[in-house]
This record gives structure tokens, C-alpha cells and sequence, in this order.
């Protein structure tokens, strides 16, 4: 079990007390969604920092001065969390959002709004590992243990925000229509101008080939890893110990190889195989 010490249970996901309070979690039930909002929803560790630097890049025209200034939590900040309500009236209109939220439990405003979501997922494997260092170096999650049993725990949901399959599922099977458009972590590390340009697409936007170039060249890992603003350098080293890992770590698909034994493998498949049965849903990694 993920530790009362340290978590929340909301709605019976774990997540985590230093980031998210009771009276957070009341505001975003009531939080009025605009017709114009656009939501970057993730599962944690698949992209949502990313996301957090190109969103106000691209409804900026380039602009680097919100990237360069704002820190990542507050330009985009995420809809459940502590500090939600006092940087919520800061935003200007659109307003860009995170969530890690299961589509289930966004706030009631949202379903009838014409608000728009970007559905980023990366390679289960590939969050995996991710979380397995961050769970090391956030000091406001439970310790991770060897990584055979963190393993065990993210199969069983007892990590921060419960179990991938879970949420990967909530969010395809909504009646969003063209309100969601889905992209993955992959896609956008084999061609991120492409990506950009179909979120552009998607938000109705236009963006001079340099602008795009632009956007492109300061979302790479690279140059995030030198921003202060996107990297989590300020970060207290009471939160995060970055003597154990980096926030801004690898940046890399197919990772998980370096970690997965084949008898780990083995198990790992044969369980998330059973709960994405029948779901519909595929992803290319599935044939790694
Ligand atoms: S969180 O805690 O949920 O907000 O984490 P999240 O930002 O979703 O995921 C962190 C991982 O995303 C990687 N990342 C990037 N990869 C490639 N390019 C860019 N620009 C980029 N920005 C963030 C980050 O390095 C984490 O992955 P790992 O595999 O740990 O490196």
C-alpha cells in the first residue's frame, strides 16, 4: 500500500500531500472551465513538462518571454494542485492547463464546455522507469525500493496516481469527439516539429516557419535541461534530491531495456496485456 504518511487517496488514487490538499482538490470540483481552456492530460512521467514549455510557446507565436521567465508550475500549472487557485486568475485567455487527472474526475464544468484536450502517452515501460528515479529523488514519494518491487507496485497501482492502464483507458473511451486530440511521448521524440504542427492544427493556430523552427529548437531536451525555469533546479533540495537523479533525466524512448530482465518482462506483459484486453486500444511500442 502507498503510505498515509505521505499521500492523499482521492477518489482512491494516491497522490502525493506535498503537492495536492483537501481544499485544493474542493477548488478543482467547482473550477469553472472556459469554452477556450485547453488541457494537457497525462499519466505522471509521460511528457507533461514538455508540454508545459511548448503550450505557451505555440499560443505566443514563439515568444520565448513565458519560458524564459515564469517557472514551468505556474506558466502551465496543473489543475489539482496546492497552488492552483492563486495562479488560476493569472492566466490570461486560453488558459493552458495539466492534469494527471482520470478523465472521470475532471471538474463538472468541463464535460459541457467546448474545451479542448491534448492526450500525451508514452511507452508504460518507458513511465515506468521514469517514475522508478523520480520516486528515488522526490522526497514527497514513498521510497521506490529495488526496481523488480517497484515494479510490483506500479502493477498494482500503489504509486502516485494509481495505475497507467487505468488512466490511458479513461481517456479513450470519452465522447470528447474533436475535442481531444491524442499524440504520443514517441512521436514526438521521431519528429517534434510534425507534432507541433498538428497541435497548431488543433488549437486552429498559425505559425510562420520560423516561429515553428524556433518553438521547435527551445522545446528539445537540451535546451529545457539549461532553463532553469523548465529544469526543477529551484526546486528545494528539501523536495527533491538531485544527487539522485535528474527531474530532466534521460529524455530518451526505449530505456525500459536497460532496466526490464526477461523474466520481468515476461510478467510485466502478461499482466498489462490482460488489463488493455479489450479496450481497443494499441500503441506502436506494443510490438517491442
Ligand atoms: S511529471 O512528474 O509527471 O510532471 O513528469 P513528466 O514531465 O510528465 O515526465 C518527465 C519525463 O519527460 C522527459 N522530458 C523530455 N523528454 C524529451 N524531450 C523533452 N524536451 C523533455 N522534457 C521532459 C523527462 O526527461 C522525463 O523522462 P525521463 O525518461 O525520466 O528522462
Amino acid at each position: 500500500m502507498a503510505s498515509k504518511e505521505k499521500y492523499l487517496f482521492y477518489h482512491g488514487l494516491p497522490i502525493p500531500k506535498t503537492a495536492h490538499s483537501a481544499e485544493s482538490l474542493k477548488y478543482l470540483e467547482t473550477f469553472q472551465v472556459q469554452d477556450d481552456d485547453i488541457f494537457c492530460v497525462t499519466y505522471p512521467k509521460s511528457g507533461t513538462t514538455w508540454m508545459q514549455t511548448i503550450l505557451p510557446l505555440l499560443l505566443n507565436g514563439g515568444d520565448l518571454t513565458p519560458v524564459e521567465n515564469i517557472i514551468s508550475w505556474k506558466r502551465v500549472p496543473w489543475l489539482e494542485a496546492a497552488n492552483f487557485a492563486s495562479v488560476a486568475d493569472k492566466l490570461s485567455s486560453p488558459r493552458a492547463m495539466v492534469s494527471h487527472l482520470p478523465y472521470h474526475l475532471m471538474p463538472a464544468s468541463f464535460y459541457s464546455s467546448k474545451a479542448k484536450v491534448i492526450y500525451v502517452a508514452r511507452n508504460i515501460k518507458d513511465s515506468l522507469v521514469s517514475s522508478f528515479y523520480f520516486h528515488q529523488m522526490a522526497k514527497f514519494l514513498d521510497d521506490p525500493g529495488t526496481f523488480d518491487e517497484f515494479m510490483d507496485k506500479f502493477l498494482a497501482g500503489q504509486v502516485f496516481w494509481g495505475k497507467w492502464t487505468d488512466h490511458v483507458k479513461s481517456w479513450r473511451n470519452t465522447d470528447l469527439g474533436d475535442r481531444i486530440l491524442y499524440i504520443t511521448y514517441e512521436e514526438m521524440i521521431q519528429d517534434l516539429r510534425e507534432v507541433l504542427k498538428h497541435i497548431l492544427h488543433f488549437l486552429g493556430r498559425e505559425m510562420s516557419e520560423d516561429a515553428l523552427d524556433r518553438v521547435t529548437d527551445h522545446s528539445q531536451f537540451k535546451s529545457m535541461k539549461q532553463n532553469k525555469m523548465s529544469n526543477y533546479s529551484l526546486v528545494s533540495e528539501k523536495f527533491m534530491d538531485k544527487n539522485k537523479s535528474s527531474f530532466l533525466r534521460k529524455g530518451i524512448c526505449g530505456d525500459w531495456k536497460n532496466h526490464f530482465s526477461p523474466e520481468l518482462e515476461a510478467k510485466f506483459n502478461t499482466v498489462i496485456r490482460k488489463e488493455m484486453e479489450g479496450s481497443g486500444i494499441t500503441f506502436l511500442w506494443d510490438e517491442e
